[in-house]
């Protein structure tokens, strides 16, 4: 059996952690394609000599030309420009819209039958714009940031609690801005419903923080945005695609008609195996919870009709 070729399309800094991760974690041959002349040769030759130090059997190749994703099973978008701090995500749109039109045409062409995952900003929109210059089927479309803000949100109650980051399950829906859903009713640590065991005020407060958590890392690094995390995300999903996991997770999806929503792409929990995204699931949530997720998924409409 030859070995899976995983497509990264940018070779920034999430592109650059992507092939990384995947290199480590054996999970094929990987393409790391950008613009920029030189950047991922570079950063493919320095992952080339990587590799006999942890014994990891990946050939990685850096390119300029587009047409060395022929026949990529996955593609990793994360082509464009990041935040700089005080920009919202949607500031983002005309840029990175043009670019994923681009590189969307590049995709259909030289790997019509790969499974792709967008990560560039404004997320949903770019996912919506993916799937409509590809024309692929919609299950094989999808929007990394619910892996992303679900761990988020994981990772500062799991702080609070003073537990294993394992012990906390959690799910962040709706749009990746500032308005996302972290779904209090179905979060638990150990089993036990997470608003038995912190108050509804803290909960606000953490919840809160998650919403804004991304802006906190532009903030900090004052260039670019989160990379290391949001690459870890993009990963979980690949594996559940390539290794047929079914994982259920929450990802920015093309929903029809499921909550009442139609044709937008926006974060829903999924389960994810070979077949792309085999089934939305569709959990009853609070009034609030739902009134939160048609909120954003009107800005996502918003954003999709500038485009
Ligand atoms: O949860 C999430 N989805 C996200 C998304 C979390 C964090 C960051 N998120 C977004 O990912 C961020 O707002 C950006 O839109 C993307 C990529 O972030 P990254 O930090 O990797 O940005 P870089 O380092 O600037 O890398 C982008 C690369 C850069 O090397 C450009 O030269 C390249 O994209 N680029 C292109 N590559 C190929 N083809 C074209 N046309 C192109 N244009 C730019």
């Amino acid at each position: 059996m030859s070995r899976k070729k995983i497509a990264l399309i940018g070779a920034g800094q999430i592109g650059g952690t992507l092939a990384l991760l995947s290199g480590l974690r054996n999970l094929g041959d990987v393409v790391l394609y950008d613009v920029v002349e030189g950047m991922p040769q570079g950063k493919a030759l320095d992952l080339q000599h990587l590799a006999p130090v942890f014994g990891c059997d990946f050939a990685v190749k850096g390119t300029n030309d587009i047409r060395d994703i022929q026949g990529a099973d996955v593609c990793v978008v994360t082509s464009g420009i990041p935040r700089k701090p005080g920009m919202s995500r949607d500031d983002l749109v005309k840029t990175n819209a043009d670019i994923i039109r681009k590189v969307g045409e590049g995709i259909k062409t030289y790997a019509p039958q790969a499974f792709v995952i967008v990560i560039t900003n404004p997320l949903d929109a770019m996912a919506y714009l993916m799937q409509q210059v590809t024309g692929f089927p919609a299950e094989r479309v999808v929007g990394m940031a619910g892996v992303l803000d679900t761990a988020r949100y994981q990772a500062f109650l799991a702080e609070e609690l003073k537990v294993s980051v394992s012990s906390v399950s959690a799910f962040v829906l709706g749009g990746h801005g500032d308005d996302m859903v972290p779904v209090r009713s179905y979060t638990t640590c150990g089993g036990v419903p997470i608003d038995k065991l912190i108050s509804s005020e803290r909960l606000d407060a953490i919840e809160k923080r998650v919403r804004g958590a991304g802006g906190e890392v532009v903030a900090l690094l004052k260039t670019g945005s989160a990379f290391y995390s949001p690459a870890a995300s993009a990963i979980q999903m690949v594996e559940a695609y390539l290794f047929d996991q079914k994982k259920v997770l929450a990802a920015a999806v093309r929903c029809t008609g499921e909550y009442g929503l139609d044709k937008v792409y926006l974060g829903l929990p999924i389960i994810l195996g070979s077949k792309g995204v085999e089934k939305i699931l569709e959990i009853e949530l609070r009034d609030e919870e739902r009134k939160a997720l048609h909120e954003s998924a009107g800005r996502v409409q918003g954003l999709i009709d500038i485009l």
